[in-house]
Protein backbone atom coordinates (compact mmCIF):
# COMPACT_ATOMS: atom_id res chain seq x y z
CA UNK A 1 0.00 0.00 0.00
CA UNK A 2 1.22 3.48 -0.98
CA UNK A 3 1.02 5.73 2.08
CA UNK A 4 3.64 8.36 1.08
CA UNK A 5 2.71 12.14 0.15
CA UNK A 6 4.90 11.73 -3.12
CA UNK A 7 2.77 8.79 -5.37
CA UNK A 8 -0.42 10.19 -3.82
CA UNK A 9 -3.11 11.93 -6.12
CA UNK A 10 -5.54 13.85 -5.70
CA UNK A 11 -7.93 16.98 -6.58
CA UNK A 12 -11.18 18.33 -7.08
CA UNK A 13 -13.00 17.28 -10.06
CA UNK A 14 -16.36 19.31 -10.92
CA UNK A 15 -18.90 17.61 -13.06
CA UNK A 16 -20.42 20.25 -15.35
CA UNK A 17 -23.39 19.08 -18.12
CA UNK A 18 -26.54 20.45 -19.03
CA UNK A 19 -29.67 18.68 -17.03
CA UNK A 20 -30.67 15.17 -17.40
CA UNK A 21 -27.50 14.00 -19.50
CA UNK A 22 -26.23 11.68 -15.93
CA UNK A 23 -24.07 13.65 -14.00
CA UNK A 24 -25.44 12.27 -11.06
CA UNK A 25 -25.79 9.04 -11.98
CA UNK A 26 -21.86 8.81 -13.47
CA UNK A 27 -20.69 10.01 -9.70
CA UNK A 28 -22.99 7.58 -7.95
CA UNK A 29 -21.83 4.57 -10.43
CA UNK A 30 -18.21 6.04 -10.20
CA UNK A 31 -18.53 6.09 -6.35
CA UNK A 32 -20.51 2.79 -5.93
CA UNK A 33 -23.09 4.43 -4.23
CA UNK A 34 -26.09 6.13 -4.46
CA UNK A 35 -25.08 9.70 -3.07
CA UNK A 36 -26.37 11.87 -5.75
CA UNK A 37 -30.78 11.49 -6.41
CA UNK A 38 -31.46 10.73 -9.95
CA UNK A 39 -34.26 11.20 -11.87
CA UNK A 40 -35.59 11.22 -15.31
CA UNK A 41 -36.61 15.19 -15.09
CA UNK A 42 -34.24 17.89 -16.33
CA UNK A 43 -33.20 20.08 -12.86
CA UNK A 44 -32.87 17.27 -10.43
CA UNK A 45 -29.93 18.43 -8.71
CA UNK A 46 -30.43 21.14 -7.20
CA UNK A 47 -27.46 22.10 -5.04
CA UNK A 48 -23.37 20.90 -5.50
CA UNK A 49 -23.26 17.78 -4.09
CA UNK A 50 -19.31 15.82 -2.86
CA UNK A 51 -19.09 12.32 -3.07
CA UNK A 52 -15.18 11.27 -2.24
CA UNK A 53 -13.84 8.17 -4.12
CA UNK A 54 -10.45 7.06 -1.93
CA UNK A 55 -8.01 4.39 -3.18
CA UNK A 56 -4.72 3.39 -2.11
CA UNK A 57 -3.17 5.87 -4.10
CA UNK A 58 -5.50 8.71 -4.85
CA UNK A 59 -8.61 10.86 -3.74
CA UNK A 60 -11.18 12.04 -6.16
CA UNK A 61 -13.42 14.80 -4.65
CA UNK A 62 -16.06 15.35 -7.22
CA UNK A 63 -18.67 18.01 -7.54
CA UNK A 64 -21.92 16.92 -8.65
CA UNK A 65 -23.68 19.91 -9.75
CA UNK A 66 -27.39 20.91 -11.28
CA UNK A 67 -27.14 21.03 -15.24
CA UNK A 68 -26.55 24.35 -16.54
CA UNK A 69 -29.64 25.95 -18.01
CA UNK A 70 -31.15 29.76 -17.99
CA UNK A 71 -32.74 30.36 -15.17
CA UNK A 72 -36.57 31.28 -14.40
CA UNK A 73 -36.52 31.67 -10.68
CA UNK A 74 -34.44 32.43 -7.47
CA UNK A 75 -34.16 28.62 -7.47
CA UNK A 76 -32.46 28.38 -10.74
CA UNK A 77 -30.16 31.47 -9.62
CA UNK A 78 -29.10 29.50 -6.75
CA UNK A 79 -28.48 26.12 -9.19
CA UNK A 80 -26.17 27.56 -11.32
CA UNK A 81 -24.49 30.10 -8.16
CA UNK A 82 -23.93 26.22 -7.07
CA UNK A 83 -22.54 25.56 -10.61
CA UNK A 84 -19.99 28.39 -10.46
CA UNK A 85 -19.31 27.95 -6.73
CA UNK A 86 -18.10 24.17 -7.37
CA UNK A 87 -16.28 25.60 -10.31
CA UNK A 88 -13.81 27.60 -7.92
CA UNK A 89 -10.68 26.08 -6.84
CA UNK A 90 -11.22 22.65 -8.97
CA UNK A 91 -8.40 20.74 -10.43
CA UNK A 92 -10.14 18.73 -12.99
CA UNK A 93 -13.10 19.72 -15.44
CA UNK A 94 -15.46 16.90 -16.35
CA UNK A 95 -18.04 17.99 -18.67
CA UNK A 96 -21.36 15.27 -19.30
CA UNK A 97 -22.48 15.25 -22.53
CA UNK A 98 -25.36 12.33 -23.29
CA UNK A 99 -24.35 10.78 -26.86
CA UNK A 100 -27.72 9.78 -27.59
CA UNK A 101 -29.09 13.57 -27.72
CA UNK A 102 -26.17 16.01 -28.36
CA UNK A 103 -27.67 19.59 -28.58
CA UNK A 104 -26.02 23.16 -29.73
CA UNK A 105 -26.23 23.95 -26.01
CA UNK A 106 -24.25 21.13 -25.08
CA UNK A 107 -21.60 22.23 -27.80
CA UNK A 108 -21.70 25.62 -26.42
CA UNK A 109 -21.19 24.64 -22.89
CA UNK A 110 -18.18 22.26 -23.48
CA UNK A 111 -16.14 24.68 -25.58
CA UNK A 112 -16.70 27.54 -22.95
CA UNK A 113 -15.73 24.92 -20.16
CA UNK A 114 -12.69 24.40 -22.28
CA UNK A 115 -11.43 28.19 -21.79
CA UNK A 116 -10.56 26.70 -17.79
CA UNK A 117 -6.96 26.00 -17.20
CA UNK A 118 -6.93 23.11 -15.56
CA UNK A 119 -7.19 19.19 -17.22
CA UNK A 120 -10.66 18.74 -18.91
CA UNK A 121 -11.84 15.31 -19.76
CA UNK A 122 -15.53 15.15 -21.79
CA UNK A 123 -17.52 11.87 -21.19
CA UNK A 124 -20.41 10.83 -23.64
CA UNK A 125 -22.54 9.31 -21.45
CA UNK A 126 -25.26 6.15 -22.46
CA UNK A 127 -23.27 5.02 -24.84
CA UNK A 128 -25.82 1.82 -24.02
CA UNK A 129 -28.39 3.59 -26.28
CA UNK A 130 -26.36 4.46 -29.29
CA UNK A 131 -24.64 2.51 -32.12
CA UNK A 132 -20.70 2.36 -31.74
CA UNK A 133 -20.85 4.50 -35.41
CA UNK A 134 -22.83 6.60 -33.73
CA UNK A 135 -20.12 6.54 -30.72
CA UNK A 136 -17.42 7.58 -32.96
CA UNK A 137 -18.85 10.08 -35.33
CA UNK A 138 -19.83 12.32 -31.72
CA UNK A 139 -16.50 11.44 -30.94
CA UNK A 140 -15.14 13.13 -34.21
CA UNK A 141 -17.41 15.89 -33.62
CA UNK A 142 -16.40 16.49 -30.29
CA UNK A 143 -12.14 16.50 -30.95
CA UNK A 144 -12.01 19.93 -32.41
CA UNK A 145 -13.36 21.33 -28.64
CA UNK A 146 -9.65 21.20 -27.04
CA UNK A 147 -10.71 18.23 -24.63
CA UNK A 148 -7.87 16.33 -22.89
CA UNK A 149 -9.24 13.10 -23.55
CA UNK A 150 -12.88 11.98 -24.76
CA UNK A 151 -14.34 8.98 -22.75
CA UNK A 152 -17.53 6.81 -23.85
CA UNK A 153 -19.16 5.80 -20.66
CA UNK A 154 -22.42 4.37 -19.28
CA UNK A 155 -23.36 5.01 -16.27
CA UNK A 156 -26.37 2.35 -16.58
CA UNK A 157 -24.09 -0.65 -17.91
CA UNK A 158 -20.88 0.82 -16.10
CA UNK A 159 -19.01 0.03 -19.38
CA UNK A 160 -15.93 2.46 -19.90
CA UNK A 161 -16.57 3.75 -16.04
CA UNK A 162 -12.79 2.02 -15.13
CA UNK A 163 -11.75 3.80 -18.30
CA UNK A 164 -12.54 7.38 -17.13
CA UNK A 165 -11.27 6.73 -13.19
CA UNK A 166 -8.18 5.85 -14.60
CA UNK A 167 -7.86 9.25 -17.14
CA UNK A 168 -8.92 11.26 -14.35
CA UNK A 169 -6.32 9.43 -11.98
CA UNK A 170 -3.80 10.45 -14.98
CA UNK A 171 -4.64 13.79 -14.75
CA UNK A 172 -5.10 14.38 -10.92
CA UNK A 173 -2.03 16.09 -9.32
CA UNK A 174 -0.06 14.75 -6.24
CA UNK A 175 -1.90 15.99 -3.23
CA UNK A 176 -3.48 15.51 0.57
CA UNK A 177 -6.06 12.81 1.22
CA UNK A 178 -8.57 15.98 1.47
CA UNK A 179 -11.20 13.74 3.34
CA UNK A 180 -10.99 10.59 5.60
CA UNK A 181 -10.51 7.36 4.04
CA UNK A 182 -14.29 6.27 5.08
CA UNK A 183 -16.30 9.37 4.20
CA UNK A 184 -18.69 9.49 0.60
CA UNK A 185 -19.75 12.54 0.77
CA UNK A 186 -20.25 15.58 2.76
CA UNK A 187 -24.42 15.95 2.61
CA UNK A 188 -25.83 15.50 6.13
CA UNK A 189 -28.06 12.37 7.04
CA UNK A 190 -31.39 14.86 6.88
CA UNK A 191 -30.47 16.55 3.37
CA UNK A 192 -29.82 12.55 1.94
CA UNK A 193 -33.39 11.52 4.02
CA UNK A 194 -35.28 14.73 2.39
CA UNK A 195 -33.22 14.04 -1.09
CA UNK A 196 -34.59 10.28 -1.29
CA UNK A 197 -38.07 11.56 -0.76
CA UNK A 198 -38.01 13.90 -3.43
CA UNK A 199 -36.71 11.51 -5.44
CA UNK A 200 -39.61 9.88 -5.35
CA UNK A 201 -41.90 12.15 -5.99
CA UNK A 202 -39.88 13.01 -8.89
CA UNK A 203 -40.14 9.97 -9.63
CA UNK A 204 -43.92 9.61 -9.62
CA UNK A 205 -45.70 13.29 -10.35
CA UNK A 206 -46.25 14.37 -13.71
CA UNK A 207 -45.73 17.38 -16.08
CA UNK A 208 -44.97 20.34 -14.23
CA UNK A 209 -45.62 19.72 -10.46
CA UNK A 210 -42.08 18.21 -9.57
CA UNK A 211 -39.84 20.97 -10.71
CA UNK A 212 -41.91 22.99 -7.47
CA UNK A 213 -41.55 20.32 -4.87
CA UNK A 214 -39.01 21.00 -2.15
CA UNK A 215 -39.09 18.33 1.03
CA UNK A 216 -38.23 20.22 4.39
CA UNK A 217 -37.07 17.78 7.53
CA UNK A 218 -39.31 18.78 10.66
CA UNK A 219 -37.70 15.67 12.68
CA UNK A 220 -35.53 13.12 12.52
CA UNK A 221 -35.00 11.34 15.67
CA UNK A 222 -33.35 7.81 16.81
CA UNK A 223 -36.08 6.67 18.82
CA UNK A 224 -33.38 3.53 20.01
CA UNK A 225 -30.61 1.56 17.86
CA UNK A 226 -33.66 -0.07 15.85
CA UNK A 227 -35.76 2.29 15.11
CA UNK A 228 -35.73 6.02 13.38
CA UNK A 229 -38.67 8.24 13.94
CA UNK A 230 -38.70 11.08 10.63
CA UNK A 231 -41.66 13.39 9.65
CA UNK A 232 -41.44 15.84 6.86
CA UNK A 233 -43.65 18.20 4.56
CA UNK A 234 -43.76 18.06 1.26
CA UNK A 235 -44.43 21.94 -0.34
CA UNK A 236 -45.75 22.37 -3.38
CA UNK A 237 -47.34 25.38 -5.36
CA UNK A 238 -51.03 24.99 -6.04
CA UNK A 239 -54.06 23.70 -4.32
CA UNK A 240 -54.27 21.62 -7.39
CA UNK A 241 -50.76 19.86 -6.96
CA UNK A 242 -51.52 19.11 -3.52
CA UNK A 243 -54.17 16.92 -4.67
CA UNK A 244 -51.64 15.05 -6.79
CA UNK A 245 -49.92 14.45 -4.76
CA UNK A 246 -51.80 13.20 -1.91
CA UNK A 247 -54.10 11.10 -4.55
CA UNK A 248 -56.89 9.42 -4.55
CA UNK A 249 -57.74 8.23 -1.03
CA UNK A 250 -53.95 9.36 -0.40
CA UNK A 251 -52.02 6.08 -2.78
CA UNK A 252 -49.43 8.51 -4.23
CA UNK A 253 -48.47 9.89 -1.10
CA UNK A 254 -48.32 6.25 0.06
CA UNK A 255 -46.45 5.31 -2.78
CA UNK A 256 -44.02 7.91 -2.20
CA UNK A 257 -43.85 7.34 1.42
CA UNK A 258 -43.18 3.53 1.56
CA UNK A 259 -40.42 3.71 -1.56
CA UNK A 260 -38.19 6.50 0.47
CA UNK A 261 -38.96 4.50 3.63
CA UNK A 262 -37.19 1.46 1.87
CA UNK A 263 -34.63 3.60 0.40
CA UNK A 264 -34.04 5.48 4.15
CA UNK A 265 -34.23 2.32 6.18
CA UNK A 266 -31.41 0.84 3.72
CA UNK A 267 -29.09 4.04 4.40
CA UNK A 268 -30.00 4.36 8.16
CA UNK A 269 -29.79 0.62 8.80
CA UNK A 270 -32.52 1.16 11.14
CA UNK A 271 -36.42 0.81 10.88
CA UNK A 272 -38.37 3.84 10.22
CA UNK A 273 -41.26 5.65 10.83
CA UNK A 274 -41.78 8.09 8.19
CA UNK A 275 -44.55 10.61 8.19
CA UNK A 276 -45.27 12.90 5.51
CA UNK A 277 -47.13 15.93 5.44
CA UNK A 278 -48.29 18.19 1.82
CA UNK A 279 -48.29 21.81 2.60
CA UNK A 280 -48.75 24.45 0.18
CA UNK A 281 -46.54 27.44 -0.39
CA UNK A 282 -47.22 29.63 -3.26
CA UNK A 283 -43.99 30.84 -5.55
CA UNK A 284 -41.96 29.14 -2.53
CA UNK A 285 -39.32 29.04 -5.76
CA UNK A 286 -38.99 32.99 -5.65
CA UNK A 287 -39.35 33.49 -1.89
CA UNK A 288 -35.32 34.44 -0.22
CA UNK A 289 -37.06 32.56 3.07
CA UNK A 290 -38.80 29.39 1.70
CA UNK A 291 -35.21 29.07 0.01
CA UNK A 292 -33.67 29.29 2.89
CA UNK A 293 -35.86 26.86 4.59
CA UNK A 294 -35.94 23.82 2.33
CA UNK A 295 -31.67 24.45 2.34
CA UNK A 296 -31.31 26.38 -1.18
CA UNK A 297 -29.50 29.41 0.96
CA UNK A 298 -30.45 32.09 -1.41
CA UNK A 299 -27.51 34.89 -1.70
N1 LIG B 1 -29.77 4.59 -20.69
C1 LIG B 1 -29.06 5.31 -19.84
N2 LIG B 1 -29.69 6.18 -19.01
C2 LIG B 1 -28.92 6.89 -18.16
C3 LIG B 1 -27.51 6.78 -18.10
N3 LIG B 1 -27.05 7.64 -17.17
C4 LIG B 1 -28.13 8.26 -16.66
N4 LIG B 1 -29.26 7.82 -17.25
C5 LIG B 1 -30.64 8.27 -16.98
O1 LIG B 1 -30.74 9.64 -17.35
C6 LIG B 1 -31.64 10.34 -16.48
C7 LIG B 1 -30.94 11.54 -15.87
O2 LIG B 1 -29.92 11.09 -14.99
P1 LIG B 1 -29.33 12.05 -13.85
O3 LIG B 1 -28.12 11.35 -13.31
O4 LIG B 1 -30.39 12.47 -12.90
O5 LIG B 1 -28.88 13.29 -14.76
P2 LIG B 1 -28.24 14.67 -14.29
O6 LIG B 1 -27.32 15.12 -15.38
O7 LIG B 1 -27.65 14.56 -12.93
O8 LIG B 1 -29.53 15.61 -14.28
P3 LIG B 1 -29.76 17.02 -13.48
O9 LIG B 1 -29.46 16.78 -12.04
O10 LIG B 1 -31.22 17.29 -13.72
O11 LIG B 1 -28.88 18.04 -14.13
C8 LIG B 1 -32.11 9.29 -15.46
O12 LIG B 1 -33.34 8.79 -15.88
C9 LIG B 1 -31.02 8.24 -15.51
O13 LIG B 1 -31.48 6.96 -15.12
C10 LIG B 1 -26.88 5.84 -18.99
O14 LIG B 1 -25.67 5.65 -19.03
N5 LIG B 1 -27.71 5.16 -19.82
MG1 LIG C 1 -28.12 15.52 -11.19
Amino acid sequence: MSRNNESFHSGFITIIGRPNVGKSSLMNAMIGEKIAIVSNRPQTTRSRIMGVLTHDEYQMVFLDTPGIHEPKTRLGEYMMHSVRDAMDGMDCILTILDVSHITDSDIRIASELKEKKVPAILALNKIDLVTPENILSATARMADLGYDEIIPVSAKTKSGLDDLVSCLRKHLPQGPRYFPDDMITDQPERILCAEIIREKALRHLRDEVPHGIGVEMVKIEAINDRLTEINATIYCEREAHKGIIIGKHGSMLQTIGSEARSDIEKLLDTHVNLRLWVKIRPDWRNNASDLKNLGYDSR
